[in-house]
C-alpha cells in the first residue's frame, strides 16, 4: 500500500453489519450509480472532464464519489469507476460516448481476436483504481464503507464481443454456441484479471465488493448456470482463498446478477454474502429460496423514482416492510436513471430510514 497512513474509524457500520447478519441501528441504504448522470454537479464536472479521466484521476474519482454523500444520508459509498475499466487493461480502447454509453470500436469478433487481449500486466493498468480508493478511504473520514466493484465474466465478455451496449447480446449469445471452447477460455481470461482486480481493490481499502452481472438478463436460467455461475463462484472461491493465505481480513461481498431470479438459490450457494435483487423478484419468494444465512439487496423498480413523493414513499415502506431489518440493504433494483428527481432520492432514503 503507497499510503500507510491508518484509515479512519468506521463511525456508520450498518452496511456491513447487514450483510454479516448482525443486528442494525437501521435498515442501511444506497443506490446503484448514485454517484451520476442525475446529479447537476456531476454533469458539471463532466463537461470539464472526459469520462475516464475522471476514473482515472484519484481527486475527480473521489470528488464524484463525494456527490451523493454530500447531498443525502446514504449508508455506503461506491467507488467511481465504470466495470469496463477491465476491458480497457486488456488492451481494448473503450471510448464513452454522450447519449449512447460505452463503445469499443475494435471489439472481440472472432475467436482469433483474443490474441489482441493483454492480460500480462493489466492489473498494473488498473492500479488508479486502487488509489482513488485508498484516497476516497481517507477522504471518507469513516463516515459510511466504501464499496468496490467489478463487472462479472460474463458481462464483460457480452460487451467486448459487442463493442458496447446491446439489447440482445446476440453476438455474444452466438460466441457461447458457435465457440463454447474459446469462450471458456474467454470466460477463465476475464476471471482471472477480475480476481486479481478485486484483491487489489481490498488491499486499497475497499471494505466490501459488488460483482455486476448486469447481463445475465439476455441468458436462460440453463445459460446462466453454465456461463455466469461457475465463474462467479471461481471469483468468490479465489478471492477468499488469496485474501485468507496473505491474513487480509475477507470483506462482504455482493452479487447482482440482474434478471437472474430464475436461480436465486443457485445464487445463494457460490459464497456471497449478499445477493442483489431486481425488481421484479418479489422479496418473501427471493427470502424463501436463499433462506436465512444470505443478505439480500434492492429492489424498487427505478421507474417508481418517478412517482409522487407519497407514493414513492409509501412503495419503498411497504418494500422495506417486505424484507424486514435483518440481512436486509435498501437499494433500487438496478442503476438510478438519469432524468430522475433529486428529490426522490430523498425521499427513498428517509423512508427507508423511517420504515422499521
Ligand atoms: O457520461 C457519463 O457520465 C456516463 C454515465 C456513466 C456513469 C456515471 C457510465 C457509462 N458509467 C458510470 C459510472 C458507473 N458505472 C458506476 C459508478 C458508481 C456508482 O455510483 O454506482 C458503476 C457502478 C458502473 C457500473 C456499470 N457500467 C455497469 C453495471 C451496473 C449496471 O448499471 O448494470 C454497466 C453495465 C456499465 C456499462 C455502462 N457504463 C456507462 C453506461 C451508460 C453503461 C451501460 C451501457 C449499456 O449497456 O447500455
Amino acid at each position: 500500500m503507497k499510503d500507510a497512513k491508518p484509515f479512519p474509524v468506521l463511525k456508520n457500520d450498518n452496511l456491513l453489519r447487514a450483510a454479516r447478519g448482525e443486528v442494525v441501528d437501521r435498515v442501511p441504504v444506497w443506490v446503484m450509480r448514485q454517484a451520476g448522470r442525475y446529479l447537476p454537479e456531476f454533469q458539471e464536472l463532466r463537461k470539464l472532464h472526459d469520462f475516464f479521466t475522471v476514473c482515472r484521476t484519484p481527486e475527480l474519482a473521489c470528488e464524484v464519489t463525494m456527490q451523493p454523500l454530500r447531498r443525502f444520508d446514504l449508508d455506503a459509498s461506491i467507488i467511481f469507476s465504470d466495470i469496463l475499466v477491465i476491458p480497457q487493461a486488456l488492451g481494448l480502447t473503450v471510448e464513452m460516448h454522450a447519449g449512447v454509453g460505452p463503445v469499443l470500436p475494435q471489439p472481440i469478433v472472432v475467436p482469433e481476436d483474443l490474441k489482441r487481449l493483454t492480460p500480462d500486466g493489466a492489473l498494473s493498468r488498473l492500479s488508479y483504481v486502487g488509489d482513488a480508493i485508498t484516497m476516497m478511504r481517507h477522504k471518507l473520514e469513516g463516515r459510511v464503507p466504501l464499496i468496490g466493484f467489478t463487472g462479472a465474466p460474463w458481462t464483460l465478455m457480452g460487451y467486448m464481443i459487442e463493442g458496447g451496449g446491446s439489447k440482445t447480446m446476440s453476438k455474444a449469445k452466438a460466441w457461447l454456441n458457435e465457440h463454447p471452447e474459446d469462450s471458456k477460455l474467454f470466460l477463465n481470461l476475464l476471471t482471472d484479471a477480475i480476481v486479481d482486480y478485486l484483491e487489489m481493490q481490498v488491499k486499497a481499502g475497499a471494505q466490501m465488493l459488488q460483482v455486476f452481472e448486469s447481463s445475465a438478463e439476455h441468458l436462460s436460467k440453463e445459460q446462466f448456470l453454465q456461463w455466469g455461475v461457475p465463474y462467479l463462484k471461481r471469483i468468490r472461491d479465489e478471492l477468499v482463498d488469496r485474501l485468507t493465505k496473505k491474513a487480509i481480513p475477507v470483506v462482504p461481498m455482493t452479487l447482482f446478477a440482474k434478471g437472474a431470479g430464475h436461480s436465486l438459490k443457485e445464487q445463494s450457494e457460490l459464497g456471497y454474502d449478499v445477493i442483489g435483487l431486481d425488481w421484479t423478484v418479489d422479496p418473501l419468494e427471493a427470502r424463501t429460496l436463499v433462506g436465512p444465512n444470505i443478505t439480500l439487496q434492492g429492489n424498487l423498480d427505478p421507474q417508481d423514482m418517478y412517482r409522487d413523493p407519497d407514493e414513492l414513499r409509501n412503495l419503498t415502506t411497504e418494500m422495506v416492510h417486505k424484507f424486514g431489518k435483518s440481512r436486509y440493504i435498501a437499494n433500487l433494483g438496478h442503476g438510478i436513471t438519469p432524468q430522475t428527481p433529486i428529490t426522490s432520492m430523498e425521499v427513498l432514503v428517509e423512508a427507508v430510514h423511517k420504515a422499521l
